[in-house]
């Protein structure tokens, strides 16, 4: 039969089935959510699920997965936090005989094949997600010349590539706009709060601020407040996710724009497992479809938020 493609493992179809979902870490709200999505969804798919958190080591995740491919998972739903050092341990589990799917993440398409080494990336366009920030920026800032800081996620990781690629190539379209300086914040708040720090000493004249992620634009608040800056009035605050703590940013003036990065990956995960069990080809990029937040609907969505 043509259901399964070649080399990709088959999936029976069950009641229940032993799922793996390694985690990278738990250091912010977006981690928090996606986890809680996995866990909301176990008992309606009929999921014994097997959890684990890397605590943001590459090289435990690696360990985690390798772990429970020696409980005999059915299935692993896997986040790899960089993109080329989780490749052997997607190669691990598929030649266990445990079909792979990667959630939110991807890996290095050089090195590993959706279709081919792993079923399919579930996840956002991070490259659109990057040209959105982009576009509002260039509809939006007030002023003459912009002068851009951009807070880099975990340096090798998909959506730090992508969001960078996307946010640069748009924003090199408008000779009004400079991006002085761009560094990690590795996603995380307070190492967003520090990097800004250093970077205004160094840039004082910033007036526009785009983080990869909304942990790292709190934490950018932060230090242009301690700066004596006002967030909102002189200095334009862009990222990507739609947390509660930046909608209510937007909300408080403070930020212009978070574009949708949604976490919420059990329903789906379970969804495109069932499809697969069923014999259906799975298409190798299971696209999530973002919305934009800003001043507009910021209130509208913040009950909703995570
Ligand atoms: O934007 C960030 C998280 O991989 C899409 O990782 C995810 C990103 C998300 O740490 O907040």
């Amino acid at each position: 039969s043509m259901a399964f493609a070649e080399g990709l493992p088959p999936l029976a179809q069950q009641d229940t089935y032993k799922v793996g979902f390694a985690q990278m870490e738990s250091n912010n709200p977006w981690r928090i959510a996606e986890s809680k999505s996995f866990v909301d969804t176990a008992e309606s798919c009929g999921w014994e699920l097997i959890s684990t958190d890397a605590a943001g080591s590459a090289a435990k995740q690696v360990a985690d997965v390798e772990s429970m491919i020696a409980q005999g998972i059915d299935v692993l739903f896997l986040p790899p936090r960089e993109e080329k050092p989780l490749i052997p341990a997607v190669k691990r589990a598929q030649a266990a005989g445990i079909p792979t799917f990667l959630v939110d993440r991807s890996v290095d398409p050089a090195a590993a094949v959706a279709g081919v080494d792993f079923v399919a990336f579930l996840g956002s366009d991070f490259i659109k997600q990057g040209q959105q920030v982009a576009e509002w920026t260039i509809a939006n800032f007030q002023g003459e010349k912009g002068v851009i800081v951009e807070l880099e996620g975990t340096t090798g990781s998909s959506p730090a590539n992508d969001r960078r690629t996307g946010f640069d190539d748009a924003i090199a379209a408008d000779p009004r706009f400079e991006i002085v300086a761009s560094q990690t914040g590795d996603f995380a708040r307070d190492m967003g709060r520090q990097v800004m720090e250093t970077l205004l000493q160094a840039h004082p004249n910033v007036n526009i601020v785009y983080a990869h992620n909304d942990e790292m634009a709190i934490g950018a608040i932060k230090a242009l407040e301690l700066a004596g800056r006002k967030p909102g009035e002189d200095v334009l605050v862009v990222s990507i996710d739609g947390t509660r703590d930046a909608l209510q940013a937007i909300l408080d003036g403070k930020m212009g724009v978070t574009v949708e990065s949604s976490p919420f990956f059990g329903p789906l995960a379970c969804d495109t497992m069932k499809r697969y069990a069923a014999g259906e080809t799975i298409e190798p990029w299971v696209q999530v479809s973002d919305r934009i937040f800003t001043i507009d609907n910021a209130a509208d969505n913040i009950d909703a938020a995570y």
